[in-house]
């Protein structure tokens, strides 16, 4: 996925292959929003060191906000959020088995100390957590922050008191 350049300000990790059909929705709202990113699979499980090591140089680069998404156990946004004190946002995937409930819980429910903003489950929450990192970049970015005002405007502008078949 896009890596604009080496300075990025939004990283997006998740666990395995198998989230990005979901995690891409959050992807392209940075995009959207031309928030300089890249995406990575890393699983907090399968290699911690390399977890480790890229968290590390991500922030060295420069990132603002992470943004996580995991499945099943999902320890992967809770690991990130120990490793740094910059912003991480958890978005729980749906499993085989429990439809997201279980990486719900277990990326919401962080002993207080080391927080993760949790979004909703699945495409929603991808979505909800770039326009998080958006708005948290745009606090100390005026024209972001307008840019993100503009953009929820003219979601309202969109909307129609007039159902449809
Ligand atoms: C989690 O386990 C991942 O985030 C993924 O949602 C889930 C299943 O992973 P795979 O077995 O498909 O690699 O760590």
């Amino acid at each position: 996925m896009t890596d604009i350049s080496n300075k990025i300000q939004a990283a997006i990790i998740m666990g395995s292959q198998s989230d990005w059909e979901i995690m891409k929705n959050a992807a392209m709202v940075l995009e959207e929003f031309n928030i300089p990113h890249e995406a990575k699979v890393i699983s907090a499980h399968r290699r911690l060191p390399y977890l480790t090591q890229y968290v590390q140089e991500a922030s060295n680069r420069g990132v603002k906000v992470f943004i996580t998404g995991a499945g099943v156990a999902a320890a992967l946004p809770g690991v990130v959020a120990a490793m740094t004190p910059l912003p991480v946002l958890g978005v729980p995937l749906p499993g085989k088995f429990l439809d997201g409930l279980d990486a719900l819980l277990s990326i919401v429910q962080m002993p207080a100390g080391i927080p993760v903003g949790t979004l909703a489950v699945g495409t929603a929450g991808a979505k909800n957590a770039a326009l998080l990192a958006v708005s948290i970049i745009g606090v100390s970015d005026p024209s972001l922050h307008k840019k993100i005002a503009d953009w929820r405007e003219a979601q309202v502008a969109k909307l129609s008191d007039t159902p449809k078949d």
